[in-house]
């Protein structure tokens, strides 16, 4: 079961590392101090860099420990917050219903993790402070929904203030994690067995030339070093 992300100790069976992105004041830091913490605040303490929080769920039979990283949405810290892409394993895009602005920086976003993040990431798109006015709302749920499925992601909407659907967000992503982590633990036997033995290439590089020419020179010492046939011989002595 265990991939090399799994079961360093036995207190889970799976570690999944996510990442929060978004522009600044979408609500990023209060779905991650709700879904960790179950609290809520509404003055706005903005996150200077990095942070994280750690969070342990199970999910069908499954202990699964989830490590959630929250970035800074502010433009001088995207040095370092991009530097974390990387490890991720699943990546929470978040945008405020009520700040369209937010929305159409949702691309933006998603161009950096094609830039920064391993091709494997599970993404999922987040519409947050859904509990607002409706004569607030400045992006309508069916525009969030067609642009996920234009890059073919799940998308909730939710809010940090009442608690709607922040449990489903986190859930929903690390449930397709586990899964894409299993299916990858879970590949033939013999592929495993001959990802151990070094192919030519990784002998030789890449070089087809130094190659041949080897094979070339173990084969001619091969004939030469062959036995002759010591029974004819014996036969003409005979
Ligand atoms: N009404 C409402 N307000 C929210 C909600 N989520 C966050 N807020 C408010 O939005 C403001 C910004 O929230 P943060 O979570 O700090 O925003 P952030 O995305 O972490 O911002 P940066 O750390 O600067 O990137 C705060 O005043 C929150 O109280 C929500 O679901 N509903
Ligand atoms: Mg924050």
């Amino acid at each position: 079961m265990a991939t090399g992300t799994a079961r360093a100790r036995a207190d889970y069976d799976y570690l999944i590392k996510l990442l929060l992105i978004g522009d600044s004041g979408v609500g990023k830091s209060c779905l991650l101090l709700r879904f960790s913490d179950d609290s809520f605040t509404t003055s706005f303490i903005t996150t200077i860099g990095i942070d994280f929080k750690i969070r342990t769920v199970e999910l069908d039979g499954k202990r699964i420990k989830l490590q959630i990283w929250d970035t800074a949405g502010q433009e001088r810290f995207r040095t370092i917050t991009t530097a974390y892409y990387r490890g991720a394993m699943g990546i929470l895009l978040v945008y405020d219903v009520t700040d369209e602005s937010s929305f159409n920086n949702i691309r933006n976003w998603i161009r950096n993790i094609e830039q920064h993040a391993s091709d494997s990431v599970n993404k999922i798109l987040i519409g947050n402070k859904a509990d607002m006015d409706e004569s607030k709302r400045a992006v309508p749920t069916a525009r969030g929904q067609a642009l996920a499925d234009e890059f073919g992601i799940k998308f909730f909407e939710t809010s940090a203030k009442t608690n709607l659907n922040v449990e489903n967000v986190f859930f929903t992503i690390a449930r397709d994690i586990k899964q894409r982590l299993s299916e990858a633990d879970s590949k033939p036997e013999v592929l495993s067995l001959f990802s151990c033995v070094p192919s030519p290439c990784s002998i030789f590089g890449s070089n087809m030339y130094l190659m041949t020419v080897s094979l070339v020179i173990i084969c001619s010492m091969l004939l030469l070093w062959m036995p002759k046939d010591t029974n004819t011989n014996e036969k003409k002595t005979l």
